[in-house]
């Protein structure tokens, strides 16, 4: 008490020296108060006050908004919160509302903002609060299997604790709650039979797969159906490592390697194999080829152009195919990225997060979370990376990725290239 600073006041029960500034002073106005405490964090583009003229509500708004159907309502007598206004002041509550409200041109989702402040704060102080939500028209939608309630459980029954609700001493709090038959559990409302699995003292979720040892020998999966975990004996594959990444313990691919298709006509596949194309023709560069169980397809593709001369040819459009969406990077729109036919704002993920798309400095990236990243400048550079589960599964100019060099000129269809084949519509390889 009395030791604290900052816009939050000192805590010494006075509210008169509230705007003390950083140097102890009082402060004569709020601009100066709050420039006093500025931390700086170079953010050049800040400002203290309104920049420009301070917009300010006048005497018909406030009237408007002062009435029952907007902010009014919070110290209506027979409104829905009369109970609380002995228990809490409604003045500063409807202050504050108006203002938002007239400021913001009678935004409805600021007044609902407001109205539930001052109803949340009621029922934590025990004051009873009738419904409020259909006469200031602030609907609340509540996600599948539950319902609105404007005086519900503090406690709700959770996968955890079905029995909550019993005991709860704690006032009422306006919530959805979970419909008759199912319980809160870790993705909302489930049914009460449908809440996954106790394992060694562990709540697991139902579908959850888990690895039960630190050295990824069993797998287990929590039965959403009988709610009791399985185990099977499924140890990481040759090219993957038990271990921990991002948190989660499970087989990871024990190192990823890059194909490089860089400045004028050069590339470097996944095994180092250094060659120079000239190809102005769409090529696969990178993709899946052989399928195998577990992995996901993907497909990278380039296209290049020939800039003045045509002893040089530069990456000029990337394709990225995979989970059944298309990415496209093109040199005649740089810095845009297209997905499905639709240009998008990076960042963006989809699938769940499986897929993230992403602009840093001057490049574009495409990243999964099986580890593939394709990173392009949209002018010289174009980077694929894999990582090592997809060793020997690989094809396309960027090669298979068995580790071995001598068999990168593999064509399509698996027969080696000589050193000067031709590749369909195009020119030739000349290998360094
Ligand atoms: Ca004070
Ligand atoms: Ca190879």
């Amino acid at each position: 008490m009395g030791k604290l600073c900052g816009l939050c006041g000192n805590d010494n029960g006075e509210q008169n020296d509230d705007l003390q500034m950083m140097d102890g002073t009082q402060a004569s106005d709020v601009v100066s108060f709050g420039r006093s405490w500025v931390v700086p964090d170079g953010d050049s583009k800040c400002w203290h006050d309104c920049n420009g003229e301070c917009k300010s509500c006048d005497e018909r708004s406030v009237a408007k908004y002062s009435g029952d159907i907007y902010c009014g309502l919070l110290v209506k007598k027979d409104g829905p919160f009369r109970e609380c206004h002995v228990v809490i002041n409604p003045k500063g509550f409807v202050d504050g509302c108006i203002y938002d409200v007239c400021l913001n041109g009678g935004l409805q989702s600021l007044l609902c903002q407001a109205l539930k402040t001052y109803a949340d704060a009621c029922q934590a102080a025990g004051a009873r609060v009738y419904s409020w939500r259909e006469q200031s028209r602030c609907p609340r939608v509540c996600p599948p299997n539950s319902h609105y309630e404007s005086c519900g459980s503090a406690c709700p029954a959770t996968c955890l604790n079905p029995q909550a609700g019993e005991k709860c001493k704690r006032p009422c709090i306006e919530s959805c709650q979970c419909n008759e038959g199912f319980v809160l559990g870790a993705q909302g409302c489930v049914p009460t039979k449908g809440c996954g699995c106790m394992y060694k003292g562990l709540f697991y979720p139902p579908g959850l797969k888990l690895w039960v040892d630190d050295k990824c020998q069993q797998s287990c999966i929590c039965d959403p159906v009988t709610g009791s975990v399985t185990c099977r004996d499924t140890p990481c594959k040759p090219t993957e490592a038990c271990q921990v990444l991002n948190g989660v313990r499970g087989c990871w691919p024990k190192s990823k390697a890059s194909c490089i298709r860089g400045g004028g006509s050069h590339y470097m596949s996944f095994d180092g194999f250094k060659f120079d194309f000239q190809g102005t023709c769409m090529y696969l560069l990178a993709g899946l080829c052989e399928q195998k169980k577990g992995m996901e397809p993907f497909q990278v593709e380039l296209q290049n152009e020939h800039r003045g001369s045509t002893v040089l040819a530069y990456p000029w459009l990337v394709r990225v195919t995979v989970y059944n969406h298309v990415i496209v990077m093109s040199r005649d729109n740089a810095g845009k990225i297209m997905v499905d036919g639709l240009w998008v704002n990076p960042p963006l993920t989809l699938d769940g997060n499986h897929l993230s798309i992403i602009k840093t400095g001057f490049n574009g990236i495409v990243q999964t979370s099986f580890g593939l990243k394709v990173t392009f400048d949209w002018s010289h550079w174009v980077v694929v990376t894999v990582p090592s589960t997809y060793q020997g599964a690989l094809c396309g100019l960027c090669g298979n990725y068995n580790l071995q060099t001598s068999d990168d000129l593999k064509m399509k269809g698996g027969s080696p290239a000589s050193g000067t084949a031709v590749i369909p519509g195009c020119t030739i390889w000349r290998k360094l």
